[in-house]
């Protein structure tokens, strides 16, 4: 057969995609599956199903990674595809899954027109990679690779105060391949793009440079409760004010920044949260993203200094906790490469571009030849029910990823390797 004519079933992608929204279903087209919650165990446990149904051979590790694999004719580390299937409590159906449940589709293609390749290929998701219960995200992949130790990340508590290695066992995932892996040859990673370019510039595939940096940040700020009515505003350490500066400090150097520089205070809470109470302590979040790391760095110290002059003026203490702390990251230019060409091979339009959101693929990024394919996404919205991508951009997507991985499966890889 001509394998560059190969091209997975649509159909039966689609329906696995709906088949898992249906797992935690969220307002009419949204999924909620946060990690290491019943709902997450379910999807693992259905798309585990459909791995076992392939004859794949299933790995699970320490922090509950699943790897299924498929042999090549030679042994050896695979050629690795794969996303998550974890998601924020306000998800969509694409975000993550479409990546692992295209590559399930495209083993299947390879199986039932008995196609053999050379190494390996497998298809896995990884743990917690939205970080919105555990941080930080890309917790999973983080592991696996080795830039956090399994113990640590075991103890990690959430933001409902459970406790990840707890969770890991009350789920049942909490399996015995060792962490951190053997890296694969190769790891490639199809997403929707999240964001609004690909729509914009009506291009179909998004041929990923890299992800950028990410900053998160949680800010305690314990000032002194008093009554909303008595007490005159020079005498207040008013925890609600402090937390709204900061909160506005952020859009503020995004805004002064310019360019790539985002801002967001996604989570703020007050205490005692009561209407004529000033607020006691306030609790909050800042993450800031840039894909150049002095600018990162440069928003961080700008947001550091607004905290320090609030702290004295305030008369109020700022606790901060870094959640996550990811440099920005260059895919490898062989892998580019080969997404480019495919895309081009197969007629798509496509655009070099780089990534906004985090991804597991900046993890694997550290330990082997490691590309992502993007897909559009309606009006660039995502983290939200309404996230869509239409059903042709999403078979052109599984395509090129189908296509990427023969192509790595044939090529002399030159990036790093084990
Ligand atoms: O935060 C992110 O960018 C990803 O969705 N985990
Ligand atoms: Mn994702
Ligand atoms: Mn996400």
């Amino acid at each position: 057969m001509d394998l560059q004519s190969l091209r997975i079933n649509g159909d039966r992608l689609i329906q696995r995609i709906e088949d898992l929204a249906a797992i935690g279903p969220y307002e009419s087209t949204g999924s909620c599956r946060l990690a290491l919650t019943d709902e997450d165990r379910e999807g693992r446990d259905l798309v585990v199903t459909w791995m076992k149904d392939l004859g794949l051979e299933i790995s699970i590790d320490g922090i509950g990674n699943v790897i299924a694999t498929r042999p090549g004719n030679i042994d050896g580390p695979p050629t690795l595809t794969g996303s998550h299937i974890d998601t924020v409590a306000t998800g969509g159906r694409y975000d993550g899954n479409l990546g692992v449940l295209a590559g399930i589709e495209l083993i299947e293609t390879l199986i039932e027109n008995e196609i053999d390749t050379q190494h390996p290929v497998g298809v896995g998701f990884f743990t917690d990679e939205e970080g919105a219960r555990f941080p930080p995200d890309m917790l999973g992949s983080l592991v696996y690779v080795g830039g956090l130790s399994l113990e640590e990340a075991l103890e990690i508590e959430a933001i409902d105060g459970a406790i990840l290695g707890e969770e890991l066992t009350r789920i049942g995932y909490r399996g015995p391949a060792p962490c951190p892996a053997i890296p694969p040859r190769a790891f490639i990673e199809l997403h929707i793009e999240q964001g609004p370019l690909l729509e914009d510039e009506g291009k179909t595939i998004g041929v990923v440079t890299g992800v950028q940096g990410i900053s998160w940040t949680e800010y305690v700020v314990k000032g002194q409760s008093n009554h909303a009515g008595t007490t005159p505003m020079h005498l207040r350490h008013d925890a609600g004010y402090v937390a709204a500066r900061i909160a506005t400090e952020a859009r503020e150097v995004a805004t002064r920044m310019g360019g790539r520089q985002v801002a967001t205070v996604g989570r703020m809470n007050l205490h005692p949260d009561l209407v004529n109470v000033v607020a006691r302590e306030a609790r909050l979040t800042v993450d800031l993203r840039n894909t150049d790391e002095t600018l990162l760095v440069e928003a961080e110290n700008q947001i550091k200094e607004c905290v320090n002059s609030l702290e004295e003026s305030e008369g109020v203490t700022i606790e901060s906790r870094s959640l996550a702390r990811f440099e920005p990251v260059v895919f490898d230019q062989q892998v580019i490469e080969i997404v480019s060409e495919t895309a081009s091979d197969l007629g798509l339009s496509a655009t070099h571009m780089p990534s906004g959101a985090g991804h597991d693929a900046q993890m694997l990024a550290r330990v082997c030849p490691t590309g992502m394919i993007f897909v559009p996404s309606k009006d660039g919205i995502s983290h939200n029910p309404n996230e869509h991508t239409d059903r042709e951009d999403l078979v052109a997507g599984a395509n090129v990823l189908l296509q990427s991985v023969l192509a790595l499966d044939a090529a002399e890889l030159q990036g790093t390797q084990q």
